[in-house]
């Protein structure tokens, strides 16, 4: 009797603490030592300015990691996100269209803002009222795929088209929970486990996407399933239960198939897999604390929730469940005339595509396509608030809604900063032979956007950075676990030839495949108005006539127009080097130089893969680093629409060769960031990040230097901090 009672005592005892603990993480009032440290920044007394007053009127009170509850929420601007109380509207007006209230089962697998027409949006004004407020929902309903348009005004569901069933949308985070659970209702599943020494108790599963690879894979949602063991380590990633593939019917919730080719193969060991800090048993300090001080706050502001400005720029920013940042009505505050004008009218991560190099059974399928198969801000967690981003951050949440129409709150899942980083934003120096002693230099500091979407082992940082000079930096950072393959291999001595592994051996029985990343960008670029051209200004080696100069050979810049889609296909060639400008030819500057901007290469990685791969056939809009299409509101998705077990019939590649005209139109251009990655062992047990980035860069956008005016830091303006000891 009194061990029960001292039991329950101990019971509620636990409860209670973690109840408190839980309310202490999660209130956002309650003072904790997190909140002490960032209030320092606005009115702590060891860390002042004595700098002249800030030209942005009205700071923004930026939120710090708090969270917030969002049921108020009303758009202010068009292209708002959908509230809590407008999703939950699309919802009840959805439950009552006959077709899904005739279905027992339907799922709803994607509810956004139906964005009002480019032409409305760019005419609206602030203070004119708010255009028609529609949602735009993909719908799986006994197996096929709807694609819906909620009108919010008249509760009238207005459009409902059945899809092809080339396809499907992107899983909801309920098919992925029960995905993994799946095969465990089938005894054959536990009985191998078992005689793999595995603990049931001891699984984690992941819902890997299955790409398409013929007509047995058709007319059904299927996932594969593959298991690790949890066992001694959080990171399970690196506990492969090597050729253990499950087949599950997504919607039935079946198992199909079961594939298990790997029992001769050892389960790697734990030992070394940590990546927590509170589990290295010898953590290094090799560095002070160090931070970014701005005692008179940011100088952006956020206006009604999505409306950024800072320094020249102004620009919208939400979140998107499935391009996780979008970007819209970038313009730019010309130094000269003050006026504000376009640059881009749009800007998201339409499509990743992660093919991996191991055509074996338990390999050949892992092609993925993050974006449109499991979600970039469905993958979207929660920032670091130090860690992820620096004190200095604001940070923004996303609302999406849950399979059955509920909204839920993805917080903190964008963070916005201003960033210095040492760098120099221009600078000139005179040698002393002139006398002169000039010395001019100003800092580079840079607006940057962040989101971190966590796909299952992989973590992308995709930054927007935005810098007063006119440039715009897309940057990747990749990160987080390899997706590993177990081996009996433990020493490379063992190892018959570099041919049987296809990637390399990372530690003993792991090894990191071999595996690309593409990351194509949606730009809709608007310079000076939506009518633009794309130019390809080709260098070229020109040969001098004989005896025409000591020189035998110069290069030659040659501007060349893109009439159609075909025009502009582009592959990078190092031997046939250009530059790639969107212009504006009905705008001129001074000296007649058509005003544009330029995209600056980089992360060039390009596939290899044979084109009639069926991988490749789904992810053929990365068969060129460039593109540019008209401007048409249902291509926004380079994949397709529907990307999961898409055949690759609705992409980027197949609009482009429609070949329809691109010459002074509203086009959009589409760049692909490209990563080969062969695994490395420091890679394991989590990898450093590696970053590729590429820029729009003005390019005769300005009359001259647009940031010839700005001022050279000053020891008297900057904050004077000491440490809090000395204060
Ligand atoms: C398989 O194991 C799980 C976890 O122990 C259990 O819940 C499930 O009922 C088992 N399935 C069968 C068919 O025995
Ligand atoms: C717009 O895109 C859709 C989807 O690709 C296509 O069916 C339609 O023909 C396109 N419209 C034009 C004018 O190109
Ligand atoms: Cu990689």
């Amino acid at each position: 009797m009194e061990g029960r009672n001292l039991l329950r005592f101990l019971f509620f005892l636990v409860t209670g603490l973690f109840l408190l603990l839980f309310t202490w993480a999660n209130f956002p009032y309650l003072p904790s030592h997190k909140a002490e440290l960032l209030d320092c920044t606005s009115f702590s007394p060891w860390c002042t300015s004595k700098s002249k007053p800030h030209l942005t009127t009205n700071p923004s009170n930026p939120t710090r990691g708090h969270r917030r509850h969002h049921s108020s929420d009303v758009p202010h601007h068009p292209l708002d996100p959908l509230t809590v109380q407008e999703i939950d509207r699309v919802r009840t007006i959805l439950s009552s269209h006959a077709p899904l209230k005739a279905s027992k089962r339907y799922t709803l697998h994607a509810v956004d803002l139906e964005e009002p027409a480019k032409p409305l949006v760019l005419r609206w004004k602030k203070g004119n009222p708010m255009l028609p407020r529609r949602a735009s929902v993909i719908a799986v309903v006994e197996g096929e795929s709807h694609l819906l348009t909620v009108d919010l005004a008249t509760s009238q569901v207005t459009r409902d088209d059945v899809l092809p069933p080339s396809g499907y949308p992107t899983m909801t985070v309920e098919d992925m929970t029960t995905a993994t659970k799946a095969p465990l209702v089938d005894g054959n599943f536990n009985r191998t486990i078992i005689e793999r020494g595995i603990d049931l108790a001891d699984l984690a599963c992941l819902p890997l996407s299955t790409g398409w690879f013929g007509k047995s894979e058709e007319k059904r949602r299927l996932i594969k399933v593959q298991c690790y063991s949890m066992k001694d380590t959080v990171n399970f990633y690196m506990r492969p239960i090597e050729g253990l593939t499950v087949l599950v019917d997504l919607d039935s919730k079946q198992v199909v198939e079961i594939s298990d080719r790997g029992q001769n193969i050892p389960i790697p060991n734990a030992a070394n897999t940590e990546y927590r800090y509170s589990a290295q048993s010898k953590p290094m300090n090799l560095l002070n604390p160090i931070s970014i001080e701005q005692p008179k706050g940011p100088s952006f502001t956020v206006e009604n929730d999505h409306l950024i400005k800072w320094a020249n720029w102004e620009f919208h920013l939400k979140a998107g469940s499935r391009a996780g940042v979008i970007i819209s009505r970038v313009m730019f505050r010309d130094p000269d005339t003050g006026l504000l004008r376009n640059v881009m009218y749009k800007g998201l991560t339409s499509e990743f595509f992660v093919p991996y190099m191991d055509p074996t059974d338990a390999w050949y399928f892992k092609t993925y396509m993050d974006a449109g198969e499991y979600g970039l801000g469905l993958q979207a967690m929660p920032l670091d608030p130090l860690n992820d981003c620096p004190r200095n951050a604001y940070y923004m949440d996303g609302v999406f809604a849950a399979a059955d129409g509920t909204p839920f709150v993805q917080s903190n899942m964008i963070c916005i900063f201003e960033s210095y980083a040492g760098d120099i934003g221009w600078r000139h120096a005179e040698s002393p032979i002139t006398g002169m002693g000039i010395r001019e230099a100003r800092p580079k500091v840079t607006l940057v956007v962040r989101m971190a979407a966590s796909v299952a082992n992989y973590d992308y940082i995709v930054d927007w950075v935005f810098q007063t000079d006119g440039l715009i930096r897309i940057k990747v950072g990749l990160s987080g676990i390899l997706m590993v393959k177990g081996t009996p291999y433990v020493n490379m001595n063992q190892v018959p030839g570099q041919e049987y592994l296809y990637g390399t051996l990372l530690s003993e029985n792991v090894i990191g495949v071999i595996h690309d990343h593409y990351l194509t960008f949606y730009l809709d670029m608007d310079v000076d108005g939506p009518d633009n051209s794309f130019v390809k200004v080709n260098l070229e080696k020109q040969m001098t006539a004989n005896g025409e100069s000591p020189r035998t050979s110069f290069l030659k810049a040659t501007r060349k127009v893109a009439k159609t889609e075909k025009d502009a296909q582009i592959k990078f060639k190092l031997y046939e080097p250009a530059e790639f400008h969107v212009i504006n030819p009905s705008k001129k500057t001074r000296v007649g130089n058509p005003v544009g901007y330029k995209v600056v290469a980089g992360g060039t990685a390009a596939s290899l893969l044979d084109q009639g791969d069926p991988p490749q056939k789904r992810g053929a809009f990365t068969n060129n680093q460039i593109w540019v299409t008209p401007y048409n509101r249902s291509e926004q998705w380079a994949g397709g629409l529907l990307v999961s077990q898409s055949q690759g019939d609705d992409n980027l590649a197949v609009w482009s060769d429609r070949n329809r005209p691109i010459e002074n139109k509203d086009i959009v251009l589409w760049y692909t960031l490209g990563f080969h990655h062969i695994p490395c062992q420091e890679d394991f047990p989590v990898m450093p990040t590696v970053s590729s980035s590429f820029d729009l860069k003005p390019v005769n956008f300005f009359e001259s230097n647009p940031i010839l005016r700005m001022p050279p830091n000053v020891e008297n303006d900057l904050p004077i901090c000491k440490p809090a000891a000395s204060a």
